[in-house]
């Protein structure tokens, strides 16, 4: 039985043309500066986004890590959403590696924080308080169900940023799929951020690797944190060969991802017993609800499994599919089939 596997968009597997890439990298050492592949890459994502220079890091976590850390001290403050993944998803590293503290406010349904709570939330100057340092926004917003914030509002964020001395960094494991949903170049959604962490590996599909950007100057100083971290790598062009491959042919795909995940939405939503917000999938993730008696979140996505597709559960009552490359739109109606046939059941 071939698995439709739903979970994340973190699953895909790399293209022939990735592969074929990675065969023919040429390569040296990335430390000592000598990888012409994963200068390449570095200096293509760079121009993409409108910075400087641009860092490869190996995981999404290490990059919004690597850049925390740059921008703050210990016992310095960063305000982040209360559903961002720096904060849910990446085991408290900035408190445990970094001693910063971590100050949340609410993310809206929309994913975006409300400017006046984050205006609550800058410290004074007082020997009680740690200092404001950052603020974190992430585009698209994960957990609430890929939702992309404007380039209207990144700036908005930063301007409040810059009137208080705070940076802005800016999570954008996702920023592609922001920016094919919104029809602007990425720029227009990094332009107003001193940092942005960028993952290869999620929709365009590249095996491994994200990639910081930002200024000379901080790149510079994100190298040496990302040193202490041990995560200067040697050959590293063999990941970076993937990644450009992935810039170069991934970009417009992620159109198809947002409509699979549109149609499977609104399949979702004809379904008795499952409930879904059309107006919150924006992007390639779908988050539904079972709102069946006697039917568990976990239950449903093990009967599904039963039937060869995979979802993750992601809270009480609560299930996420996220859709990429290699799922087409035949996949989608085999999964609303199976879920249909598993609601039918129970
Ligand atoms: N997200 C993963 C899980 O960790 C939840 C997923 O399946 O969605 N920022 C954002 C917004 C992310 O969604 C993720 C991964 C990361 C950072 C971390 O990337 P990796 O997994 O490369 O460390």
């Amino acid at each position: 039985m071939k698995t439709i596997d739903l979970r994340s968009d973190t699953v895909t597997l790399p293209s022939p043309q990735m592969r074929q890439a990675i065969y023919e990298a040429e390569l040296g050492d990335d430390v000592f500066g000598e990888d012409p592949t994963v200068q390449r890459l570095e200096r293509k994502l760079a121009d993409l986004v409108g910075k400087e220079a641009a860092l490869l890091v190996a995981s999404g976590t290490m990059g919004n890590l690597v850049c925390v850390l740059t921008h703050c001290g210990r016992g310095d403050e960063v305000i982040l959403g209360d559903q961002s993944h720096t904060f849910y998803y990446e085991a408290g590293g900035i408190s445990a590696l970094g001693g910063i503290h971590p100050r949340t406010v609410p993310n809206q349904r929309d994913g975006t924080l409300r400017l006046e709570d984050i205006r609550a939330a800058i410290r004074p100057d007082n020997a009680h308080f740690p200092r404001t340092r950052l603020i974190c926004l992430e585009n698209t917003q994960n957990r609430c169900g890929g939702a992309v914030l404007s380039a209207e509002y990144t700036q908005a964020v930063a301007a409040l940023a810059r009137e208080h001395g705070l940076a802005l960094h800016l999570d954008g494991a996702r920023i592609f799929n922001a920016a094919v949903a919104l029809g602007v170049d990425a720029k227009a959604l990094t332009q107003a951020v001193e940092s942005v962490s960028i993952c290869l590996s999620k929709g365009l599909a590249a095996p491994v690797g994200s990639v910081i950007c930002g200024s000379k100057r901080f790149i510079g100083e994100a190298r040496r944190t990302r040193k202490i971290l041990g995560g200067g790598m040697r050959q590293a062009g063999i990941i970076a060969a993937a990644g450009i491959v992935a810039l170069d042919t991934m970009i417009d795909r992620i159109r198809d991802d947002h409509d699979n995940a549109a149609r499977l939405a609104r399949g979702i939503a004809g379904l008795s017993g499952l409930e879904v917000d059309l107006t919150a999938v924006q992007t390639n993730i779908v988050y539904f609800d079972v709102v069946r008696e006697g039917l568990s979140a976990e239950t449903l996505v093990s009967l599904l499994a039963e039937r060869g597709v995979k979802m993750l559960c992601s809270g009480p009552g609560r299930i996420r599919a996220v859709t990429h490359y290699g799922i087409e739109r035949n996949h989608i109606d085999e999964t609303l089939a199976a879920l249909a046939g598993v609601m039918a059941a129970s």
